[in-house]
């Protein structure tokens, strides 16, 4: 009992949606199509809204949405490995060529012919939407469908990017953009990974959420008068955190970063403003020895580790649940920074 016919919030022109009825997609030899249950709304689908990356998304239309939860309603011939009625999610990484030589080292994210939901393929902004089967989140029955949603971008990611930096159990950790979605899960699965955090962002509302997700200390960066000083002063013996997680979409944190990071510390750059770069004088870098990296969502593996994180209840998802309807009004509390933690779509409403 699969519809025809299905309601979407489609990108008809670049910087507003339409909530209507599309077709209901059909899955390839190689794909599943999933009932979408609920799907977190992450800073990247208004990128794609916005179209201020350098990397083009499909032409439009485009359903956005990357951060899926819901069920397999059919399976193409070759997805045999899944079953009808199993909890699934779709992430950004909706398929890879499983044969580059990225893909043969379980690298997909990097793999040059990857499709990425809601930006190159149509997304879960929707109430069908489908995913190739070898890439598809296995997510356990007993888990629920609406938290866990925003495990499925913002969970994988930052859980990648903890373990990219390097950092220890009872190191330090600086978490930039604390409050929004990436932040809120990142101080969780720090806490859950045995680091301490410091949580950077601006305003009273993230204050109280980024102390209440166990952050020792909380630095507002709209009112600091030196946050290079006061991230240090943070720490137990002032030298700095061992690693920091930029997650913020400004580029003014990722020049900060690196005079305050610990020498032989680690930077993991992860948020991607628009017409951003990073720099940092050569002198300090090797005299530091000061790491910068970027890091990419996460593999398949990443994406099942971060989920076991989540079926411990290790992780509590900070998030509002609000109608598919009401995308657009997602979208404008974003642009103007006024989302502590995540919200999700409801695709039924
Ligand atoms: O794989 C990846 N690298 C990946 C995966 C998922 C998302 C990258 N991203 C990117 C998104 O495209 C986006 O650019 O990470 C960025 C953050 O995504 P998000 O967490 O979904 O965005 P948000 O909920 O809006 O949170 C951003 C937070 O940054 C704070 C804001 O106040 C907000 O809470 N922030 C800003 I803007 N400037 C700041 C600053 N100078 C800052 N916090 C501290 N210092
Ligand atoms: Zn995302
Ligand atoms: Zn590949």
């Amino acid at each position: 009992n699969i519809p025809s016919e299905q309601w979407a919030q489609v990108i008809e022109k670049q910087g507003s949606v339409t909530y209507k009825k599309i077709p209901v997609p059909k899955p390839g030899p190689d794909e599943v199509l999933v009932n979408v249950k609920y799907s977190g709304v992450c800073h990247t689908d208004l990128h794609a809204l916005h179209g201020d990356w350098p990397l083009d998304t499909k032409p439009f239309p485009l359903v956005g949405g990357h951060e899926g939860a819901g069920v397999v309603v059919q399976l193409g011939e070759l997805a045999t490995e899944l079953k009808i009625g199993q909890k699934v999610g779709i992430k950004w990484i909706n398929g890879s060529c499983l044969a580059c030589p990225y893909c043969q080292r379980a690298d997909e994210p990097l793999c040059a012919k990857a499709s990425l939901s809601g930006y190159t393929v149509d997304g879960t902004f929707q109430q069908y939407a489908v995913a190739k089967a070898a890439h598809v989140a296995r997510i356990p029955d007993e888990c629920d469908l609406e938290s866990i949603a925003p495990v499925l971008c913002a969970g994988i990611t930052v859980y990648k990017g903890l373990k990219e930096s390097g950092a220890k159990p009872g190191d330090t950790i600086a978490i930039v953009g604390a409050g929004g979605g990436l932040g809120s899960l990142a101080l969780q699965y720090a806490g859950a990974m045995g680091l301490h955090a410091i949580g950077i962002d601006g305003g009273d509302e993230k204050k109280k959420l980024v102390e209440k997700l166990g952050a020792q200390t909380f630095i507002d960066f709209t009112k600091t008068k030196d946050l290079v000083a006061d991230v240090k002063a943070a720490t137990p013996d002032g030298l700095g955190p061992s690693a920091c997680l930029l997650l913020a979409v400004s580029e003014k944190p990722f020049q900060q970063a690196t005079q305050y990071v610990r020498s032989r510390g680690v930077v993991v750059c992860i948020g991607l403003p628009a017409n951003a770069s990073i720099s940092a004088p050569v002198f300090d870098t090797v005299v530091r020895m000061i790491n910068i990296r970027g890091s990419y969502v996460g593999n398949r593996a990443d994406t099942a580790e971060a989920i076991d994180f989540f079926r411990r209840g290790l992780i509590q998802v900070p998030s509002k649940t609000v109608g598919l309807s009401k995308l657009q009004d997602v979208y404008e509390l974003m642009q103007a920074g006024k989302i502590a933690g995540r919200y999700v779509v409801d695709t039924s409403k």
